[in-house]
């Protein structure tokens, strides 16, 4: 299948509908006693509303387009692995995380989302971000711009929240989020990193959910982001729509290419990140 051959409007259209009823399930159904199932260690939980979701994405994606492939965060097809042998040239497949922020959604804590992406080979043409708690829906269709509730997001036109316009922002007034990985021996190599980091920045911010720290990049809510040890899942969606935004999005230098690590930024401090990073090792902590 070529890309020509797709139409992202379509497809941007399904994304939408499937993320909106999806955000609609998990914040207006939510048991009051969540069942909680753990997967990698005791602290990577899935909910039977992770499930739920899935379920509910996976039926709307098939009843408008039944030849696509579906890989999703919960189901079997949901290892890295699974998406690279999906994503081949032949169908579109789609990249779902049916709750990202879990841990944030156990606690009833905001920041849980849903994330939904349609790609061909490893272009990703579409992704759409749900936030159930602030009523945001994100969106970027390669090559036409970011949205968010339907109004375009520009990091140009708006720049970073935490400053004036036109006064110029260096690293060290930027607000920067990150995450930690689920493993508690990569976890202390990461809590180094940032140790490091903190009297070069304004502040971090670990707000627990990956797909909605990029759309936060996009949005100008924090000056730049970076993780390693991610899956697709966790940033198909939200790297297109950071990117779409006028964002830069990279691999951290030095480390793994995405998902294994990633660093989004506004353009003004993006060199400044990635330079430091890379000093303090950023991208390769997962081998240390
Ligand atoms: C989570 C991410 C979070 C990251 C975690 C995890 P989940 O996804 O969004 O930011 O730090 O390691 O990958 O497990 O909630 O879908």
């Amino acid at each position: 299948m070529r890309v020509s051959d797709t139409n992202p409007s379509e497809l941007l259209g399904i994304a939408v509908d499937a993320a909106d009823q999806a955000a609609r399930l998990i914040r207006d159904r939510r048991p009051s006693q969540l069942t909680i199932g753990h997967k990698t260690t005791a602290t990577d939980n899935v909910t039977e509303m992770d499930l739920a979701s899935e379920t509910l994405i996976r039926e709307i994606i098939t009843a408008a387009r039944p030849m696509d492939r579906i890989v999703g965060e919960e189901s079997s097809t949901g290892s890295a692995e699974g998406v690279k042998t999906a994503q081949d040239n032949e169908r579109v497949t789609w990249i779902v995380d049916p709750i990202d922020g879990t841990t944030n959604y156990v606690y009833d804590l905001p920041g849980y989302n849903i994330s939904i992406a349609a790609a061909v080979g490893d272009l990703v043409l579409v992704g759409v971000v749900a936030d159930p708690a602030h009523d945001r829906l994100y969106s970027a269709q390669l090559g036409s711009g970011a949205f968010c509730n339907g109004s375009r997001i520009d990091i140009a036109g708006h720049g970073s929240r935490g400053h004036q316009p036109g006064e110029a922002l260096t690293l060290d007034r930027a607000l920067i989020a990150t995450g930690f990985a689920y493993s508690s021996q990569l976890r202390l190599r990461q809590g180094q990193v940032v140790a490091e980091l903190l009297p070069l920045v304004r502040d971090i911010r670990r707000l627990g959910a990956a797909a909605l720290d990029l759309c936060h990049v996009a949005s100008g809510r924090v000056d730049g982001y970076f993780e390693v040890n991610l899956a697709p899942w966790d940033i198909a969606a939200g790297a297109l729509i950071a990117t779409e935004a006028g964002a830069r999005v990279e691999p951290i230098r030095g480390g793994p290419g995405m998902p294994g690590s990633i660093v989004a930024a506004t353009p003004e401090i993006f060199e400044d990140l990635q330079n430091t990073l890379a000093q303090l090792g950023a991208g390769s902590v997962m081998d240390r």
